[in-house]
């Protein structure tokens, strides 16, 4: 005679094996199986086939148990799938969300930068500006429609007055419209200008080399034909015309333009 032990054991599918408040179940199914030999009695034999029967169907619940196990154990393992995979979709959304964000807060910022960008180019231009205006303040540079004229704080003769404004960029002034001619007289102050006769007596030229041609001599002037008076000046600063000859070495203040 045979025996065949069937154990199952019985556990909560989400409570790990040994788990102290779980139902632990075992199913001992114990069947003995017959060997079959020729039948050799009649009463003896149908109760034998009864026992077998018995024993079929004690196995076919054990299976079914069986089966009944694996089919949760599979819905489990399926709901952890599931519920993973719902995760790690959820995951990649927050990081796409996160990522869109961030790529928001990029664009702003280079708006940002490049605005600022531009801010610090216009800025820095207009310190430039401001720092070349400080400048000709600072160094009595005065406008007049489209030159800058300075007027000097010390006296120098018409040579040395006309090095120190080519040392500035600038030359002494030239005076070649009734404008300029008022503007320098309205500065009420005796001053070198830059109008010579020294290279030909009598040839007045400005010190680009331009001839004279519009003058605002002041009455009898120039006058210094024999008296060596080869350079002019502002003199007569209350009348219309208002300039004078006088030697280049006499020491004056003077007017630069540029
Ligand atoms: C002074 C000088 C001369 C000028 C006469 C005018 O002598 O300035 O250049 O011509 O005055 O009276
Ligand atoms: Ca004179």
């Amino acid at each position: 005679m045979d025996e065949l032990d069937i154990y199952v054991n019985l556990q909560p599918l989400d409570k790990p094996s040994g788990y102290p408040g779980g139902r632990r179940s075992t199913v001992k199914c114990r069947e003995t199986f017959h060997t079959l030999e020729p039948n050799t009695a009649g009463p003896a034999r149908s109760g034998a086939r009864d026992g077998k029967k018995s024993s079929y169907r004690v196995a076919a619940v054990c299976l079914g148990l069986l089966c009944l196990l694996l089919l949760a154990g599979l819905i489990t393992v399926v709901f952890q799938y599931t519920q993973g995979n719902s995760e790690w979709k959820m995951d990649m959304a927050l990081l796409q969300t996160s990522y869109n964000n961030l790529t928001e807060e990029r664009d702003q910022l280079q708006t940002s930068y490049n605005n600022l960008a531009r801010e610090r180019d216009q800025l820095q231009s207009s310190y430039g500006m401001l720092t070349k205006e400080l400048d000709h303040v600072k160094n009595r540079w005065v406008r007049f429609s489209r030159s800058l004229y300075y007027i000097s704080s010390v006296e120098k003769s018409w040579q040395e007055s006309r090095d120190d404004c080519r040392n500035r960029g600038a030359d002494l002034v030239i005076i070649n419209s009734k404008e300029e001619q008022e503007f320098t007289r309205g500065l009420k102050k005796r001053l070198w200008i830059g109008l010579t006769d020294r290279e030909t007596e009598g040839t007045w030229r400005w010190v680009d080399g331009t001839p004279l041609t519009k003058s605002y001599w002041a009455s009898l002037e120039p006058n210094g034909a024999s008296s060596d008076e080869d350079c002019a000046e502002i003199k007569m600063y209350n009348e219309e015309t208002s300039w004078n000859d006088a030697p280049c070495d006499d020491r004056s203040f003077w007017i630069c333009e540029k």
